[in-house]
């Protein structure tokens, strides 16, 4: 592990190294990094920072070429132990929940197209206004976090409203860092999932609203073309779209 650790250090610092040299950074330059990696720390935005920036480039190195659905990045926000919904399925939310209340429904499958009876789906969300629960003020504890499983036939429901695209705080480090390069804060709106069923790898994904603005332009790089849903008009006041997911086998045996 040493050669390993030896290795990626090495190379990391000389790539840091290289950027200095070719773009003459200055001291002062040098002084205002180091305040801002301090800032990152004090405003508790590493875990911010490292998944909207960097998460992107593992994913693809880990999973990019991966048979049955697309993965994505798994971001900061997911949260262990969401409950297990009981029909009819609905994310818990408030009385009040603004935001379109849409029908999801599909399959879980293996690579070959088998239903995968009781495959866990793990589902959490920002609200309307782009926050999530249990991180930014507003949503109560729990707020669009809930778990379902598949039926006998792979089937899974749940409902849930429509999220709001999501912005990186705006006066953190992270949001000034990305101001200073004149880039854009926004993430589009999205919906998270880790689908998992035993024996196979746990696909950890996002499903992205092809209205939202910034599907373009997603500051956290995280948006791939077989993620897009089209909710449609159901007729009776609510939206619903379908996806199917296809599952491969767990890439390491589980250890009893
Ligand atoms: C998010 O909502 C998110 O999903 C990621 C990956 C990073 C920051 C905010
Ligand atoms: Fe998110």
């Amino acid at each position: 592990m040493s050669d390993r650790a030896n290795t990626l250090i090495t190379e990391t610092l000389k790539r840091i190294h290289q950027v200095i040299v070719e773009h003459d950074v200055t001291y002062e330059e040098y002084q205002a990094a180091k305040q801002w990696f301090i800032d990152v720390g004090e405003a508790g935005e590493w875990p911010l920072f490292g998944d909207v920036y960097i998460e992107h480039a593992v994913e693809e190195q880990a999973f990019g070429n991966r048979e049955g659905s697309r993965g994505t990045i798994l971001g900061p926000f997911h949260l262990p132990d969401a409950p297990m919904l009981q029909a009819p399925f609905e994310l818990p939310h408030r009385s009040d929940e603004t935001g379109d209340r849409t029908q999801v429904s599909g399959r879980v499958t293996d690579a070959d197209g088998k239903p995968l009876a009781d495959a866990n789906l793990d589902i959490w969300q920002a609200d309307a206004e782009g926050r999530y629960s249990g991180f930014m003020p507003g949503p109560p504890e729990g707020n669009l976090r809930g778990q379902v499983r598949t039926d006998a036939d792979g089937r899974y429901e749940f409902t849930t409203v429509i999220p709001g695209p999501y912005t990186i705080p705006l006066d953190g480090p992270t949001g000034k860092m990305t101001a200073a390069a004149d880039w854009s804060p926004w993430r589009p709106a999205h919906i998270h999932l880790i689908v998992g069923a035993d024996g196979y790898e746990p696909l950890v994904t996002q499903l992205f609203i092809a209205t939202s603005d910034y599907l373009d332009d997603d500051v956290a790089s995280a948006v791939k073309p077989e993620l897009i849903v089209h909710p449609k008009a159901t007729g009776d006041g609510e939206m619903a779209f379908t996806y199917d997911f296809a599952l491969t086998p767990a890439r390491t045996p589980a250890v009893a």
